[in-house]
């Protein structure tokens, strides 16, 4: 169960954050605010505290919190993006994270990780070594896990951003898969519920507390996370999709 959230408004330099999906336009900052809104009363709904954080005009990709920091309920491991312009976005969760954990480490140059590239599963992180984390973050991130007596293991990605882009761990050994994870033997004895090519945005989807929020605009996805036994939230999240961010990137849960 999840008792807290963090989550950072967006500020008016969203625009100039990192995209691969420019095709579906630039963000617009008012819907942006309105979206971000909807999406901490649904982290709300689901019985969690939110922390606010307000927005970072200097990090234009900072509302993605998510990327800089693992918070596990043994320690905190504060990441190394491996995209530069997100790189000293760290400086401004580690003093947050410092009031509340007293566990905080800290991944080291060479090694580079967004903790979107880390989905957990009990006490078993995967770790999705991507173009923004390489093997060197990735092992340093599993000799931290393991300090703690958790463990690590990771996963070679091909055509996703983030781990997370194309899978979600929603409890229950029940994982909501996409695109080429679907074939890859890791996963094999998971309950996938897939989430066709067509609405892979849908891939990236939180569970917190029994519920799960989905992105909206994504039937298929949602008839099939229903179907498995979960109460939907539907959040429109479509100013967030034009910088390749999904609903996990939006929160650090814990
Ligand atoms: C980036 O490219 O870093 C941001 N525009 C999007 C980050 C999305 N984060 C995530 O999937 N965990």
């Amino acid at each position: 169960m999840f008792s807290h959230a963090i989550v950072r408004v967006p500020g008016k330099s969203l625009i100039n954050g990192l995209s691969d999906s420019k095709d579906l336009g630039l963000p617009n900052y008012d819907n942006a605010i309105i979206q971000h809104t909807a999406y901490i009363e649904a982290l709300k709904s689901c019985g969690v505290e939110v922390n606010v954080l307000e927005s970072c005009e200097q990090y234009p990709d900072s509302t993605f919190i998510e990327d800089v920091a693992l918070v596990t309920p043994e320690c905190v491991i504060i990441t190394r993006p491996g995209a530069p312009t997100r790189r000293d976005e760290v400086s401004q969760i580690d003093s947050v994270l410092r009031k509340e954990f007293i566990h905080i480490e800290y991944i080291e140059a060479p090694g580079t990780i967004e903790a979107g590239d880390i989905m957990m599963v009990g006490s078993h992180y995967y770790i999705g070594l991507s173009d923004r984390t390489n093997v060197d973050g990735a092992e340093q991130a599993i000799k931290l896990l393991q300090k703690y007596g958790l463990t690590g293991s990771t996963v070679e990605l091909n055509d996703v951003l983030h781990l997370k882009t194309g899978l979600s761990y929603l409890e229950n050994n029940k994982l909501v898969v996409c695109g080429e994870f679907l074939s890859n033997p890791i996963f094999e004895n998971y309950d996938f519920i897939e989430i066709p090519q067509e609405e892979s945005y849908a891939a990236n989807c939180i569970w917190v507390n029994d519920f799960v929020i989905i992105p909206s605009g994504y039937p298929i996805s949602k008839g099939r996370i229903s179907d498995a036994g979960f109460k939907i939230i539907e959040v429109d999240v479509s100013e967030f999709k034009k910088l390749d961010g999904g609903l996990s990137c939006l929160s650090l849960r814990y």
